[in-house]
């Protein structure tokens, strides 16, 4: 099809781009990190949701090249956010299709992508849907593990959407878990609307994992949620995704 052509060229050409949205500490304050989200505007047809061109890359063998180029420019950007004032413990979280963890060697990737642009593991964040925890086998595992001794961090996204494996949520190496949106949309309903967050919450304290709430759009979720010790947020309240250029405006600003 036209699309696919059309995505091979971009992906050619580099016209592949990755905005970064803000993920802020407890207080609500602080921008402490970016999730790296992928972006491609088609030439006549405008941008491409990532849920569109993504299934459409992954078919037709450009997966791996994009999650290159999204690796590198992420890396590549938190480099130059560390060297401003104040900022050198930013890091940035990439999110990585479950395909990658098993047909690439991604832990030599990221090693390779840390080491050319100079950064530590603790700049980089992973993040995985929780599909991955329904694959099992040692492949899978082995590199997880890898990559968690490399000292990066792993994050399960989208937590509480797919049902996956609790027992493997444990025995793998995982230190971040971002709660569903869809959880934080319905914290503020009446009676119990509150009461998965605060679920997850108490286990994700049971499992050391520190807690990212996702998709906080008010002031009012944030309230509601300032009781549940989450670790951070994310959402359009604090930031939409952002071109490198105007993240770096807004790192630029005192907190
Ligand atoms: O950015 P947006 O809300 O349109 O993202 C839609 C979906 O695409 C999200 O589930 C997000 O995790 C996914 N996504 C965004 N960027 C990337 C990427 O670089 N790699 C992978 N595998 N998924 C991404
Ligand atoms: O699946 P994942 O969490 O990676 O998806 C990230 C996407 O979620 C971002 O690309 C962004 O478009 C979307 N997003 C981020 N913050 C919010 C929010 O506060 N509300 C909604 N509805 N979507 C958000
Ligand atoms: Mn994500
Ligand atoms: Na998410």
């Amino acid at each position: 099809t036209n699309m696919e052509t059309d995505l091979r060229r971009a992906v050619a050409a580099r016209q592949i781009e990755v905005h970064f949205q803000p993920m802020v500490d407890a207080s609500g304050k602080a921008v402490i990190g970016a999730e790296a989200l992928v972006r491609w505007v088609h030439p006549t047809a405008g941008p491409v949701p990532p849920a569109e061109f993504l299934p459409i890359a992954e078919e037709i063998g450009l997966g791996p090249d994009i999650g290159h180029i999204v690796l590198d420019c992420a890396c590549r950007q938190a480099a130059a956010w560390r060297a401003l004032p104040g900022r050198e413990h930013l890091f940035v979280s990439v999110n990585v299709a479950t395909r990658q963890l098993m047909e690439d060697d991604l832990a030599t990737m990221v090693a390779t992508a840390l080491d050319e642009h100079g950064l530590p593991p603790d700049a980089l964040v992973l993040e995985f849907g929780e599909k991955v925890l329904l694959h099992d086998g040692p492949a899978i595992e082995g590199t997880l593990l890898r990559l968690a001794a490399q000292g990066v961090r792993l994050a399960i996204d989208d937590f509480g959407t797919a049902a996956a494996s609790l027992r493997r949520l444990k025995r793998f190496p995982f230190a971040l878990l971002k709660v569903d949106r869809s959880f934080i949309r319905d914290i503020l309903e009446e009676g119990d609307g509150a009461l998965l967050v605060e679920a997850m919450v108490a286990m994700a304290r049971k499992l050391k994992l520190g807690v990212v709430a996702e998709g906080v759009e008010t002031e009012a979720q944030l309230k509601r949620l300032s009781g549940q010790s989450c670790d951070m947020f994310q959402g359009f309240l604090f930031g939409p995704p952002l071109p490198p250029a105007a993240f770096g405006d807004l790192l630029a600003k005192p907190p």
